[in-house]
C-alpha cells in the first residue's frame, strides 16, 4: 500500500491496482483528493503489472461530491476534468467501487470510469441544482448517454438521488456486489472485465438522441417547481446539448453554463443554505460530550392538526406514539385525519402503502395523560393559553418518569414560564413546529433559562432522524420566526390602507420568490384565527371581513373571493372595505410603488432580524435565513433575508430604513446592529 499523498493510496491486489480515497468526513473531491487521484491514475496507468484499476473510497461514502467550500475561491490542485480525462483514456478497465452516496462530482467520477459496481444500499445522485449550480465535470453529457434525456432531465433538476438496484435496472451501474465486501466484489469484477476482454467502455462514445418536443414538455411541465431558479433552466440546456451536439462540443456548452451559475448570486446563497441548515444543528455553549438522552418512546398531548402532524412525523421515523385527548370524539377524529393523510401520501406514490399500518400500529391513543409515564419525550400540544398550558405541565410533573423531555409546542408564549408549573424545569424546553407540522422542515427549539444541556441537544438531535431542521431560539415573543413575520404584516396591513391593494402586496412578494403573500396566506390560514365574533369591534379590515362571514378560502371569500376550484379574485367587498376604512381614518391614498411595497415588507423584518442578534435570540444570521427559508417561504435562492441583506449592502438597507422612519416612525428605526455593521463595513456573514 503506496500513500500517493495523505487522502489517496494506492495497492495492488495482485493484478489490479486499487486506488483508495479516504477523506473524512465525505471523501470530497478537495484539492488534495484530485492531485491524489492525479499521481494514482498516472501511476497505476504505467504499472505494466496491472490490467485494471479500481476505484474504492474508505470511511462512509464513495466521493460525495466537489468540495463545497473550495467554490468562490481561487482554483488549486489539479482539475477534476484532466483527471477524469486520464481515467476514462486509460489503457486498463477502471471499475469505480460505489457505497454510499456517490454524488455531483463524484458520480461523475463514475461515470468516467468504464465500469461501475455499488453494494445494494448505494445511491447515486447529480444534486448540484440543489446548490443552484449544474453537473460541471461531464454529468450532463455523460448521464443522458447513460440512463437516456428523459430520466437524466428528471435527476439534474431534482437533484434527487437514486438506488443502487434502480441504478443498475437503467444500466448507471454495471453490477451490485456484496455489501460487506465491496473493494472484494469489485476487484473480482475487475478480473472478469479483463478475462473475458470486455471493451473499455467510454460513456462519451455514446449516442444520445431525444424528441425535441421533450425539452418543450418538460419545461412547461416544470414551470410551477423551477419559478425564480436559475439552475434547472441551465441544467435543461445541457442535456439539450447532449443530444443535439458532439460530446467536446456538449462539454464547452456545460462548461459555459456552470461558469454562468458558479459566479452568480443564486448560487452562492443556496451554497451558503447548504452550509446554514448544518450549522444550526451546532448549539453553542453546549460542553463538547453532550450526549442527547435516548428517546424510543413519544407523548404528544392533543390530537388536533398539530397534535396529528407532530405525532405522524415520529412514527414514520420508527418511534412509537402515544397520543392523548379529552374526549373520545376528540381523539378518533384526530387518529382518523392522521390515517387519512397516510392513505393520501400512499395514493400519491410517496409511501409504501404497506406502511401506512406500520405507522398507524405504532400509534396508542389515550384518553389518559398517566399513559404517558414511560415516555422519553412529552410534547404538549394544546390550546395557546399560558394557564392551560401551565395545568398540563402541572400534571405531566407528577406523571412523567425521571428523565424525561417536557416540550412545549407553543409559538409564542414564554417557555420559562410553563417550566415553573414544574419541579423540573431543567427537562423542559419550547419544540415548535410549523403547519402542517408533517409536511414542513422548521423546527425551532426554544431554549429557555433552566434546559440542561442534554435536553437541548436531544430536543435539536431529534430533528434529522424526523426529517426536520433545527433551529435554536431564545425565549422571547414569538421566537425568531414570528417575531420577524409581525413587523412585515404590520406593514402589508398599513401600505393597504395608504394606497395599495391586497393584491399588490401579494404580487409584489410572490414575484420576490414568496410561494404566496401575506393576505392569501391569511385567507388560506383563516381570517377569523384568533378572532371572536363576540368581542370584535369593526376595528380592522379583518373584523369587517369576518363579521361579514368572509373568513378566507374556507368561506369562499376574504381579501380574494374563490370559485369552487379555489381560484381566487381580488374580492370587491374586501376592497371596498379597505376604502372605507381608510376615509374614516382620513388617510388619502396614494399609487405606491412596487419597490416601495417590497422594502417596507421585508426591510423591517431584517431590522428584527438584528434586533434578534442583538439579545441574543438567534445564535447567529444564517440561524434566522434556516427559519425563513424551512418555515416560511423566503426563495431559497436569496438566501434568507440576514444573507439578503449583505447581498443589498447593510449600509443600502439602513438608508432605506431611515428613509422610511423619517416618514412613518418607529417602526423603521434601525437597530444598533445595523449601524454597527455599516460602520466597519463587516457583513452579517462575518457573524456567522
Ligand atoms: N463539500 C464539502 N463539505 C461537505 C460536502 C461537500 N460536497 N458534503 C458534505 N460535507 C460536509 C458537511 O458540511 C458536514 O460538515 C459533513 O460533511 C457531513 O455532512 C463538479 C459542482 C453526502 C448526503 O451536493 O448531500 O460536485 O457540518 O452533515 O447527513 O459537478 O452531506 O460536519 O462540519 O450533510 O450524512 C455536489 C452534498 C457538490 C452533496 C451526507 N454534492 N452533501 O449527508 O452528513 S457540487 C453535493 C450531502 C459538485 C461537480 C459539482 C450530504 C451527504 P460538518 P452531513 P449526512
Amino acid at each position: 500500500m503506496a500513500a500517493i499523498n495523505e487522502v489517496v493510496d494506492l495497492a495492488n491486489d495482485g493484478d489490479v491496482a486499487v486506488i483508495t480515497v479516504n477523506s473524512p468526513p465525505v471523501n470530497a473531491l478537495s484539492a488534495n483528493v484530485r492531485d491524489g487521484l492525479a499521481a494514482a491514475f498516472a501511476a497505476a496507468t504505467a504499472d505494466t503489472t496491472t490490467t485494471a484499476i479500481v476505484l474504492v473510497c474508505a470511511g462512509r461514502t464513495f466521493i460525495a461530491g466537489a468540495d463545497i467550500s473550495e467554490f468562490g475561491k481561487a482554483p488549486k490542485g489539479a482539475s477534476l476534468h484532466a483527471v477524469l480525462d486520464r481515467m476514462e483514456g486509460a489503457p486498463k478497465p477502471v471499475i469505480a467501487a460505489i457505497h454510499g452516496t456517490a454524488l455531483g462530482g463524484g458520480l461523475e467520477t463514475a461515470l468516467a470510469a468504464h465500469y461501475r459496481v455499488a453494494v445494494p444500499t448505494a445511491k447515486l445522485g447529480l444534486p448540484e441544482v440543489k446548490l443552484g449550480l449544474l453537473p460541471g465535470a461531464g454529468g450532463t453529457q455523460r448521464l443522458p448517454r447513460v440512463v437516456g434525456a428523459e430520466a437524466a432531465l428528471q435527476m439534474v433538476t431534482s437533484g434527487d438521488p437514486v438506488g443502487a438496484r434502480k441504478a443498475l435496472d437503467v444500466g448507471l451501474v454495471d453490477e451490485l456486489v456484496d455489501e460487506a465486501d465491496l473493494r472484494g466484489g469489485a476487484v473480482a469484477f475487475a478480473r472478469r472485465v479483463v478475462a473475458e476482454g470486455r471493451p473499455l467502455k467510454k460513456i462519451r462514445d455514446r449516442d444520445c438522441k431525444a424528441d425535441p418536443e421533450l425539452f418543450a414538455r418538460f419545461r412547461a411541465e416544470n414551470a410551477r417547481r423551477f419559478r425564480g431558479f436559475d439552475a434547472p433552466e441551465a441544467n435543461i440546456k445541457c442535456i439539450e446539448a447532449a443530444c443535439t451536439l458532439p460530446f467536446d462540443d456538449g462539454m464547452a456548452r456545460e462548461r459555459e453554463l456552470f461558469v454562468g451559475l458558479m459566479t452568480g448570486t443564486q448560487s452562492a446563497a443556496q451554497r451558503y443554505m447548504f452550509f446554514a441548515e448544518r450549522q444550526a444543528a451546532k448549539i453553542k455553549g453546549l460542553p463538547e460530550a453532550c450526549n442527547p438522552r435516548t428517546v424510543n418512546k413519544v407523548g404528544v398531548i392533543g390530537a388536533g392538526t398539530m397534535g396529528g402532524g407532530i405525532s405522524m412525523n415520529f412514527l414514520s421515523a420508527g418511534i412509537p406514539v402515544t397520543i392523548v385527548e379529552t374526549s373520545k370524539e376528540a381523539l378518533d377524529r384526530g387518529v382518523a385525519i392522521m390515517r387519512r393523510n397516510y392513505e393520501a401520501s400512499a395514493a400519491k406514490g410517496s409511501l409504501k402503502p404497506e406502511a401506512v399500518a406500520a405507522n398507524m400500529d405504532r400509534l396508542s391513543p389515550s384518553l389518559d395523560l398517566a399513559a404517558l409515564a414511560d415516555c422519553d419525550l412529552i410534547i404538549e400540544v394544546v390550546f395557546e393559553n399560558m394557564a392551560i398550558k401551565k395545568d398540563v405541565f402541572g400534571k405531566l410533573d407528577a406523571i412523567a418518569k425521571p428523565g424525561a423531555i417536557l416540550a412545549t409546542n407553543t409559538s409564542y408564549l414564554n417557555v420559562d414560564e410553563i417550566a415553573s408549573a414544574t419541579a423540573r424545569p431543567e427537562d423542559v424546553v419550547g419544540m415548535h413546529f410549523f403547519s402542517p407540522a408533517n409536511v414542513m422542515k422548521l423546527l425551532e427549539v426554544v431554549r429557555g433559562a433552566k434546559p440542561a444541556p442534554d435536553v437541548l441537544a436531544t430536543a435539536v438531535g431529534i430533528a434529522k432522524p424526523i426529517g426536520k431542521t433545527a433551529v435554536v431560539a431564545g425565549v422571547c415573543h414569538g421566537f425568531i420566526g414570528n417575531r420577524m413575520l409581525a413587523p412585515r404584516q404590520q406593514q402589508a396591513q398599513a401600505l393597504i390602507l395608504e394606497g395599495a391593494m391586497p393584491w399588490d402586496v401579494d404580487r409584489v412578494l410572490y414575484d420576490f420568490g414568496f410561494p404566496m403573500g401575506p393576505f392569501q396566506m391569511s385567507d388560506l390560514a383563516g381570517l377569523d384565527i384568533g378572532w371572536s365574533a363576540e368581542t370584535s369591534k369593526g376595528e380592522t379590515i379583518r373584523d369587517r371581513l369576518c363579521e361579514a362571514g368572509k373568513r378566507g378560502q374556507k368561506s369562499g371569500s376574504g381579501f380574494y373571493d374563490y370559485d369552487e376550484k379555489r381560484n381566487r379574485t381580488p374580492s370587491k367587498f374586501a376592497e371596498d372595505v379597505i376604502l372605507a376604512m381608510a376615509r374614516e381614518k382620513g388617510i388619502t391614498r396614494r399609487q405606491i410603488p412596487d419597490q416601495e411595497i417590497l422594502e417596507r415588507c421585508i426591510y423591517p423584518m431584517i431590522n428584527e432580524g438584528a434586533k434578534i442578534l442583538e439579545e441574543g435570540i438567534a445564535q447567529r444570521p444564517s440561524d434566522i435565513d434556516v427559519v425563513w427559508i424551512y418555515g416560511y417561504g423566503w426563495p431559497r435562492y436569496r438566501g434568507g433575508p440576514m444573507f439578503y441583506a449583505d447581498t443589498v449592502s447593510v449600509p443600502e438597507v439602513l438608508d432605506i430604513l431611515e428613509k422610511y422612519e423619517g416618514k412613518h416612525g418607529d417602526a423603521f428605526k434601525p437597530a444598533d446592529l445595523l449601524y454597527r455593521i455599516a460602520e466597519d463595513g463587516s457583513y452579517f456573514g462575518d457573524m456567522n
